[in-house]
C-alpha cells in the first residue's frame, strides 16, 4: 500500500523510506505524488501540528499518509525550541545557522543542564476509519560544538554519549534509535493491535 510522507523535510523523507519499508508500505514523497501544499502548522503541541500536516495531506490526495511533527527541547532553555525548532533562527535561516544559534544561547551551562531531546509525533491516517498518533523520544545532550557529517537539522549538536553525536553515526544506525524510529515502533504495535 502507497503512504504519502507528508513533509518537506528532505531528511525526514529518507528516513521514512527506510522505516516504512519493513512495514510493509509503499513509501511516496509529496514530490513524487505531485502534492503542494503550503501548511500552517498553528497547533499548540508536537501531535496536534502533525495531525495538522497528515489531514491537509490526506484532504488533497485521499490516499493514506504519514505525517511528522518533531523538535529538540533543551533543559537550560526551559524546553525551547520545541515546537519552534524548525523557526528557531527565523524563517528561511539553514541547519548550519540553527545550530549555530543554539550554541550561542547555551554558552555558560554545563551538564547536566545541556541535557536534551528530540520528539517525534507521528500522525498516521491508513484510512476513514484509522488514525493513529505515537510520539517517540531520544534523550541527549547538547555539544560543545557541531560534529559530523550524517543527518540532519540539529543531529551535530545533539550528543548521544560522550563522543558520539547524531550526525557520526550512519542512517542505518539512527534509524535504529532515534525518537522516530521510536515512534515508528510504536506505530507498528498500534495498528498490529488494532487489525
Ligand atoms: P515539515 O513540517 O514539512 O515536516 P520541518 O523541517 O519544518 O518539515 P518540523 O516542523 O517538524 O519539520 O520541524 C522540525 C525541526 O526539528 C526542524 O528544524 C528539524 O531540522 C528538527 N528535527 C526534527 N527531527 C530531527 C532529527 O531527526 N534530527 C535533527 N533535527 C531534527
Amino acid at each position: 500500500m502507497k503512504v504519502i510522507i507528508a513533509t518537506k523535510n528532505e531528511g525526514k523523507v529518507r528516513e521514512f523510506r527506510k522505516l516504512l519499508l519493513p512495514l510493509g508500505f509503499e513509501p511516496v514523497s509529496m514530490t513524487e505524488a505531485g502534492v503542494e501544499a503550503d501548511i500552517t502548522e498553528d497547533g499548540e503541541t508536537f501531535e496536534e501540528n502533525a495531525h495538522i500536516k497528515a489531514k491537509a495531506v490526506r484532504e488533497l490526495t485521499g490516499s493514506p499518509v504519514i505525517a511528522d511533527d518533531s523538535g529538540l527541547e533543551v533543559e537550560f532553555l526551559g524546553g525551547a525550541p520545541g515546537i519552534y525548532s524548525a523557526r528557531y533562527a527565523g524563517e528561511n535561516a539553514t541547519d548550519e545557522q540553527r545550530n549555530q544559534k543554539l550554541l550561542e544561547e547555551m554558552q555558560g551551562a554545563e551538564l547536566p543542564l545541556r541535557n536534551a531531546r528530540f520528539v517525534c509525533a507521528i500522525y498516521f491516517i491508513l484510512d476513514d476509519k484509522r488514525e493513529y498518533c505515537v510520539t517517540g523520544v531520544l534523550d541527549g545532550y547538547i555539544g560543545e560544538e557541531p560534529k559530523g557529517e550524517h543527518g540532519f537539522g540539529y543531529d551535530p549538536v545533539f550528543m548521544i554519549d560522550d563522543d558520539t553525536s547524531l550526525a557520526q553515526v550512519g542512517e542505518d544506525e539512527k534509524n535504529k534509535i532515534s525518537h522516530r524510529a521510536r515512534a515508528m515502533e510504536k506505530l507498528a504495535e498500534v495498528i498490529k493491535a488494532k487489525e
